[in-house]
C-alpha cells in the first residue's frame, strides 16, 4: 500500500454486541457480516462510557473520560482538546476530514446558549452555509439530536426548538420535504394505524427516504464522490443516530421483524436485591418520578424514563430495534458500494461500530443507567483493513478509544502525547501473539442527573468484570465465564478476595492523566 490509506469510521448509536448481525441475536445485518467476513471482528470491545457524550469523545480524543473531562453527559467537550483529537490531527498530517451525521460532542439539550453549533439555542447562528469546521474536522453536516423526541418539556427548561431557523444540516432539509408540518405529522403518525405500541415506540409513518438514516448515507456518499475526484487521502466519520430510541421505525423496516418471535433476554425481571445500593436507589425507590419532575426546576433526572415494558411491549420495542439495525446496515451497504464504484474500496479501511449498547430489557431494565452490564458497555466492532486476515476473531479486550491509534499507525503519524489510545493493528495478524490485558470504562455520573454523585469505574478482562463505586467503596465483580448474565455478584464473596484485588490495581494502574476538577455541565445531554 503505497498511498496512505483513507478511512471511513461508520458508527450507530445505542447498538448492544448481540444485535451486530454475525450473533447471537436473530437481527440480520448482511452488509456487516459481508465486512467481517472480509476483515476482522473484535468480540471484546468495551465502551469507555455507556452514554453517548463521553463515548463519542474518547472515540474522537483516544482519551479515557476522566482525562477528557466529559464523564457524564451535559458536559461539552473542550474544542483545545479536540484540537487532540484524530480528526484534527490527521488533517495537521495532510488528510481531509469529514463528519457527517450525530456528533454529540457538546450539548444539545443545554440550559442556556453555549455558542456551540450543536447547542439547541446557538444552532440559530449556524446557518445553511455552514459546513464546519468543527471539533477538528474541516467538514461537518450535522444534526443537533437526530432522534426527535414525542414530549416537548415544559418551556421553561428547554424548550427543544429543533426546527427551522434551530437545528442543523438534517433538521432543516427534515423540516423542508413535503408541505409545511407534513414531515412531523407523518413521523409522529403510525403506519399501521395502532399508535404507541410500549413508551416511546411505534411504527413510524415517517417515509424510509426522509428518515435521518437515509440522509446520513446520501450526504455521505455525495463526500466520496467529492473526495474521489482528488488524491489527498482523507478521513470520513459517518455517524447515524439509530438505532437509539425512540424506537419509531419506518416502513419496510417495522415489518421486518415479528415481534412474536424476536428473541427476549433470559432474565428480564429486576433483580435489584443481588445489586449494590445505587442499583435500588434509583430503579427502587426513584422509579416513579416522572417526566415532570425530572424537568421542572431543580428535579431530579429520572433512570426510568421508560416504564419497565411489558413482555409484549418488549416484544415491539425490539422488533423496532431490530428493524431500524437492519434499516442502517442497508445505508451501509450503500456506502461500501460507493467506495467500489469511485474505485476506492482497495485503499480504504472501513470501521463499523458504535457508542454504547442498550439494556433493551435485561434484568428489567431499559434504555442505559449506571448498571453496567454487558449489554450496555460491549460492543460489536468490524475492521476491514489491507493487512485484515479474513474472518479473523480478535477476543483479546480493546476500547472504541483505541480507534484513534489506530489510525494514527495506518496514516503514519505519532500519536500526540497524554491520550490513552492503543492501536489495534498488532492484534490483526492470528500468528502474531499480540494480546490485551483489560479495558477501561468511567463514568461520574453528577448529582444532577441521580440526586447524588456516584464516581464508578469498571476494569472488563478477558473473564472479569469489576465495577467501583469509589465514593462509597461499594462494587459489583462478575466471573463471565461461568457467569455470562451477570447474576452473581462477587464483590463481597471471600473466595475472589484475591481477584478482586487484581482488578482493583489494573484500575488504579490506569495510564495518563486525570483532569484535578472536572468541567462545568452546560446541559442535560
Ligand atoms: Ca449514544
Amino acid at each position: 500500500m503505497g498511498k496512505r490509506p483513507n478511512i471511513v469510521l461508520i458508527t450507530s448509536d445505542q447498538q448492544r454486541w448481540d444485535c451486530f448481525g454475525f450473533g447471537p441475536r436473530q437481527v440480520k445485518m448482511p452488509h456487516v457480516e459481508r465486512l467481517a467476513r472480509k476483515g476482522t471482528r473484535f468480540d471484546c470491545c468495551i465502551t469507555a462510557n455507556a452514554l453517548c457524550q463521553p463515548a463519542r469523545a474518547s472515540i474522537l480524543t483516544g482519551m479515557l473520560p476522566l482525562t477528557h473531562g466529559v464523564a457524564d453527559n451535559g458536559v461539552d467537550l473542550d474544542p483545545a482538546l479536540a484540537d487532540k483529537g484524530f480528526a484534527a490531527h490527521l488533517g495537521r498530517n495532510g488528510y481531509k476530514t469529514a463528519i457527517i451525521g450525530k456528533a454529540h460532542f457538546s450539548s444539545k439539550a443545554t440550559f442556556k446558549p453555549t455558542g456551540q453549533p450543536e447547542c439547541q439555542f446557538s444552532s440559530v447562528d449556524f446557518g445553511p452555509d455552514w459546513t464546519g469546521p468543527y471539533m477538528g474536522f474541516e467538514h461537518a453536516e450535522l444534526m443537533v439530536v437526530g432522534h426527535f423526541s414525542r414530549v416537548t418539556p415544559p418551556k421553561h427548561i428547554s424548550p427543544m426548538p429543533f426546527t427551522p431557523p434551530n437545528g442543523l444540516h438534517y433538521e432543516r432539509w427534515f423540516h423542508g420535504r413535503g408541505t409545511p408540518g407534513e414531515a412531523r405529522k407523518l413521523w409522529e403518525a403510525s403506519s399501521d394505524g395502532k399508535g404507541l405500541l410500549a413508551a416511546q415506540t411505534w411504527n413510524s409513518a415517517l417515509p424510509a427516504a426522509w428518515h435521518p438514516t437515509t440522509w446520513v448515507t446520501d450526504q455521505s456518499i455525495a463526500y466520496l464522490r467529492q473526495r474521489a475526484q482528488s488524491d489527498e487521502p482523507f478521513c470520513l466519520w459517518v455517524s447515524y443516530p439509530d438505532p437509539h430510541h425512540p424506537f419509531d421505525c419506518p416502513e419496510p423496516w417495522s415489518k421486518m421483524y415479528d415481534p412474536a418471535s424476536v428473541d427476549l433476554p433470559e432474565h428480564r425481571t429486576l433483580d435489584l436485591e443481588r445489586r449494590p445500593w445505587w442499583h435500588q436507589k434509583l430503579y427502587g425507590e426513584q422509579e416513579k418520578i416522572g417526566f415532570d419532575e425530572y424537568t421542572k426546576p431543580g428535579g431530579k433526572q429520572t433512570v426510568a424514563r421508560i416504564n419497565r415494558p411489558t413482555e409484549e411491549q418488549l416484544r415491539y420495542i425490539t422488533a423496532n430495534y431490530y428493524g431500524m439495525i437492519s434499516f442502517l446496515d442497508d445505508g451501509i451497504g450503500r456506502v461500501m458500494s460507493a467506495l467500489q464504484d469511485l474505485g476506492l474500496d482497495d485503499n480504504t479501511i472501513i470501521i463499523f461500530t458504535t457508542d454504547h449498547g442498550e439494556l433493551l430489557g435485561d434484568h428489567g431494565l431499559m434504555l442505559k443507567g449506571p448498571t453496567l452490564y454487558e449489554s450496555l458497555v460491549r460492543v460489536g466492532m468490524v475492521m476491514v483493513a489491507p493487512d485484515a486476515v479474513p474472518g479473523h476473531v480478535v477476543t483479546e479486550p480493546i476500547s472504541t478509544l483505541d480507534l484513534a491509534a489506530t489510525f494514527y499507525d495506518y496514516a503514519g503519524v505519532s500519536a500526540p502525547d497524554g491520550i490513552q489510545s492503543r492501536s489495534i493493528r498488532n492484534l490483526l495478524d492470528p500468528d502474531a501473539g499480540g494480546s490485551r490485558e483489560f479495558a477501561i470504562n468511567e463514568w461520574i455520573a453528577g448529582s444532577e442527573r441521580y440526586g447524588f454523585t456516584l464516581d464508578l469505574r469498571m476494569i472488563r478482562t478477558k473473564r472479569y468484570k469489576a465495577i467501583f463505586e469509589l465514593n462509597s467503596g461499594a462494587g459489583e465483580l462478575y466471573d463471565l465465564q461461568e457467569d455470562p448474565n451477570e447474576m452473581v455478584n462477587r464483590f463481597d464473596d471471600p473466595a475472589f478476595k484475591q481477584i478482586l484485588s487484581e482488578l482493583e490495581q489494573m484500575m488504579r494502574s490506569r495510564p495518563g492523566p486525570m483532569l484535578e476538577k472536572m468541567p462545568e455541565r452546560s446541559g442535560l445531554s
